[in-house]
């Protein structure tokens, strides 16, 4: 039996990249646009420090999944979307919602098991719901969210509303069957969908090289004829310009795009893990490429004052404070069995 050999030029040919010319150039800004976006990454990064001071201290139960360090990915992405558009995340998702809108209260509240939390403290930090903003959560199964935010996706186009949903995963989520099928749904329904793979390059304390055969997951676009983008995260302007280009496709034309954005996380995969599976100089090397910093050096390149900077920090940190605050002085959440519905 002669068996088919697949070669490169028997495969669908790869129409749908979009091309882009990868420099160290930096993309063009104002202050203006910058500050919002360098104020948001900021809070998200001093929330995300108040959460793990409070989870050592014992105030926060459960599991805690942090993203300080890919703060540019959700910021610069939720950054090219309009109110009226959907957010569904992992568990790693407090810095989605924040982006998305969800106060820094109801955020660190819900992580607290508070009853002024965004699901009422009966959620906790996998579970940030919050429906005036249409962030859609907060899911704990990895890539089991990606058939839900198609289902928000289709809800959109059925309705004809105009929303474009966008969903955030692990590159760890492209090796699940909901992933797969979230796309195959997408990619047949032309469904207004972007996906965007957050790379943080390991999936808990499995490093990519060992967890995935092809490397760039966004090659998994091309079995579904749908188009794909793959950069770097360390530049917010840049992840919300690329992340525009594919809103703006699934506005106008309902195509489906899968983005990957190469990020890392700078500790480990949750509270309880030290994250020894990698090397100092591995972490440092990235740490150099803190977008926090990058971006604060850019604000101040396009003109931005040092003294309209420090204040805008002063103002997140009394922010943050606040939430801190108000969280440890909520009442407790309901009793779980208040809210079981009684057959
Ligand atoms: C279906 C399923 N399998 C396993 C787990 C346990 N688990 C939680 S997070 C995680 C790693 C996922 O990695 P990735 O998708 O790369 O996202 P990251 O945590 O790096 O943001 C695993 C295996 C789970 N929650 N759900």
């Amino acid at each position: 039996m002669v068996r088919a050999v697949v070669t490169a030029s028997m495969t669908t040919p790869d129409s749908k990249r979009v091309e882009h010319h990868e420099h160290q150039e930096l993309v063009d800004t104002t202050p203006e646009e910058l500050a919002p976006l360098y104020r948001q990454m900021l809070a998200i990064r001093r929330l995300e420090e108040a959460s793990a001071k409070a989870y050592s201290a014992g105030k926060i139960g459960g599991f805690l999944h942090l993203i300080i360090g890919q703060e540019a990915v959700c910021v610069g992405a939720i950054a090219a979307l309009e109110k009226k558009d959907y957010v569904v995340a992992t568990y790693r998702e407090h810095g989605h919602a924040y982006a998305k809108g969800v106060a820094a209260r109801p955020i660190l509240a819900e992580l607290y098991g508070k009853k002024t939390g965004c699901v009422k403290g009966l959620g906790g930090s996998m579970h940030i719901f919050d429906k005036a903003t249409n962030f859609l959560g907060g899911y704990g199964i990895v890539g089991g969210h990606v058939p839900i935010a198609a289902g928000a996706a289709f809800a959109s186009k059925y309705r004809g509303d105009g929303a474009v949903t966008l969903c955030f995963f692990g590159e760890g989520a492209s090796t699940i069957g909901g992933f797969t099928e979230g796309l195959a749904l997408a990619a047949l329904w032309k469904l207004p969908i972007v996906l965007i793979c957050e790379n943080n390059q390991y999936s808990m304390g499995t490093p990519v090289y060992r967890s995935l055969a092809v490397e760039d997951v966004s090659l998994r676009a091309l079995g579904h004829g749908m188009a794909r983008d793959r950069f770097d995260g360390d530049d917010v302007v840049k992840v919300k310009r690329r992340i525009a280009e594919a809103v703006e496709r699934a506005r106008t034309t309902g195509e489906p795009t899968l983005v990957e954005v190469i990020t890392y996380r700078f500790r480990g995969h949750s509270m309880s893990d030290p994250g020894l599976y990698r090397t100092k100089d591995e972490v440092e090397e990235w740490k150099r490429r803190d977008p926090l910093p990058r971006c604060r050096q850019r604000l101040l390149d396009v003109g931005m004052p040092e003294a309209e900077i420090a204040a805008l920090e002063d103002d997140v940190k009394t922010e943050i404070e606040d939430a801190v605050k108000f969280a440890e002085e909520s009442p407790a959440a309901d009793e779980y069995k208040k809210y079981v519905v009684k057959e």
